[in-house]
């Protein structure tokens, strides 16, 4: 049976854009999967991305962001994950059945940000400091505040037990051991919201067995 093309029963796409940073692996690949969208140039120079109206879009005020299906998705690498299984037949991703290639699919997917992202910015860095005869440069705009992201996470947090939908996650669970790793070293005072996620998830008896001694 043939696929359908990526043209097929999709709404609108508005992907909210600056030329030059991590929104264009996402407009790319987009491009690869050949489905129409809307580009929405933020300009990041005019401050546009801090504008009440960009923070309706994206709480942290930055590109990229993807509207899609009625919602928001946000992180680039979020926004690949979600963009590939959605459009399946455009063949970007291994589908969950592809029990080993997945395997690799999500590990590469997550070195991406995780690993490969934070060593090339320090490479940058040292380069800029160098160039320029400073020592190190700090990680300025490249590197979102803690309070910044824990403001959002308390707002988000203050309506729900969970991260997504009104069950654990994955997303629960990589978010709030390090989240936990934050209040070991007191940066959660007075967030209510993240300090009540964290209790609940550290009461689970799978986090005891995850930290039992071996
Ligand atoms: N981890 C996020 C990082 C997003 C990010 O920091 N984007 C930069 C452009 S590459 C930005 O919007 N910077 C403006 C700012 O943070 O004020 C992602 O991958 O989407």
């Amino acid at each position: 049976m043939a696929l359908p093309s990526p043209q097929a029963n999709v709404n609108k796409i508005c992907l909210h854009f600056a030329p030059g940073t991590r929104a264009v692996r996402v407009r790319w690949l987009l491009e690869e999967i050949g489905v129409p969208y809307e580009l929405s140039v933020v300009s990041l120079w005019l401050g546009a991305h801090k504008r009440k109206r960009y923070l309706a879009v994206h709480p942290l005020g930055k590109v990229p962001a993807l509207e899609i299906d009625q919602t928001v998705v946000f992180e680039s690498s979020g926004i690949c994950l979600y963009l590939a299984d959605r459009f399946l037949e455009a063949d970007l991703a291994p589908s969950p059945s592809e029990r080993m290639l997945r395997a690799d699919y999500c590990t590469w997917m997550a070195f991406s940000a995780g690993t490969l992202e934070p060593a090339i910015l320090e490479q940058v860095r040292a380069k800029k400091a160098s160039a320029r005869g400073i020592p190190m440069l700090g990680l300025g705009p490249s590197l979102t505040p803690f309070d910044d992201i824990a403001e959002y996470m308390e707002r988000h947090l203050s309506k729900r037990s969970f991260l997504v939908g009104d069950k654990i996650t994955a997303a629960d669970i990589l978010n709030g051991s390090m989240m936990a790793w934050a209040h070991d070293i007191g940066l959660l005072e007075g967030r209510d919201a993240i300090l009540s996620w964290v209790a609940s998830l550290k009461a689970r008896p799978a986090y005891s067995r995850a930290i039992a001694k071996c």
